[in-house]
């Protein structure tokens, strides 16, 4: 275990490949909550009224007003040093840089994140919940009837089919596209016989398949790091655990600390 002010910055040498996979940690010191522990999103509201397609079923008006909720947090929060840091690695490394975030709150792309796949889907997209039109951008923040609903359906004679935030539940899959980003960039690094390197900043590693990424990253020969601020229960699958906040971990690993 290193400690934050014995980090040293990563080995990215001229070739090498990072993907960077970030939970809701890294937002924390933005000001928002995260989902378990103490204080966090679960204990107000129990994740099975809230974030599975049985709760949005039951009762889409509780389900709506808590996302409303988490986009106005959201709205009201900006980039931290960690997400500029970041971006800024992806401005230098270019395509040899991936960043897989689990978080739906949209800081990455503000702190300018282009490389960047959102595996959770985002608070900033809505979609049907009944056909199968692709996300589009929504802002709105509905809390009670009558909710958004789809003007497509209604078109079509389909009837009334609420609208929903494009965002993956439990229990719902996730983009084949977007898994096959990660996938693709860490397989290729080892065709290229490129040293590669999986960092994990901010998440306990308790959902999949995001959880699983760090053991596919080692048997394709990565070094793997994990940037957290308390050491969580999937630690052992890391070469190298960091305990420390996320604004003070992630630019002293990428050689960033005080651009
Ligand atoms: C700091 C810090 C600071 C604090 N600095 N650190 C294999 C095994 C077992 C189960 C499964 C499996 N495969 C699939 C499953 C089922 C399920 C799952 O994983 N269940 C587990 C709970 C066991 N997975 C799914 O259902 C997924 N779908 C799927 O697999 O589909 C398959 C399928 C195929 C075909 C048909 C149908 C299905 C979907 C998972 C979706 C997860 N969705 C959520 C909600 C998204 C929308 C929203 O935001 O509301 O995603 S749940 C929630 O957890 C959210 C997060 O992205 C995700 C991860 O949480 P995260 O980011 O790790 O946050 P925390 O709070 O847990 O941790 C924060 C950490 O930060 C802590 O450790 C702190 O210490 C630290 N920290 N401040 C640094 N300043």
């Amino acid at each position: 275990m290193t400690r934050p002010d014995d980090v040293t910055p990563l080995p990215l040498a001229e070739t090498a490949r990072l993907l960077v996979l970030t939970g809701a940690g890294i937002s924390a010191e933005s000001g928002l909550a995260t989902f378990r522990g103490g204080g966090g999103l679960w204990e107000a509201e129990p994740v099975e009224e809230v974030a599975t397609p049985a709760a949005f079923a039951r009762d889409p008006a509780r389900v709506w007003r808590f996302y409303s909720q988490r986009r106005a947090a959201a709205n009201a929060v900006r980039p931290n040093a960690a997400h500029f840091a970041l971006a800024e690695a992806e401005r230098r490394m270019g395509e040899r840089f991936l960043l897989v975030t689990q978080n739906v709150d949209g800081l990455h792309a503000a702190a300018g994140s282009e490389r960047l796949v959102e595996l959770h889907g985002s608070l900033w997209r809505a979609r049907c919940s009944r056909c199968g039109r692709p996300p589009f951008p929504d802002r709105r923040y509905p809390v009670e009837p009558p909710l958004p609903s789809c003007d497509r359906c209604a078109a079509d004679g389909r009837g009334v089919a609420y609208l929903r935030p494009a965002v993956v539940w439990f229990g719902e899959p996730l983009d084949a596209g977007d898994q096959y980003r990660v996938t693709g960039f860490l397989s290729r690094g080892r065709l290229e016989h490129a040293p590669l390197l999986f960092l994990a900043v901010g998440t306990s590693g308790t959902v999949y398949p995001a959880a699983a990424y760090v053991r596919y990253a080692a048997e394709l020969g990565a070094t793997t790091w994990l940037a957290n601020l308390e050491r969580p229960d999937n630690a052992w699958a890391f070469d190298h655990v960091v305990e420390g906040a996320a604004t003070q971990v992630v630019p002293r690993l990428l050689g960033l600390d005080g651009f």
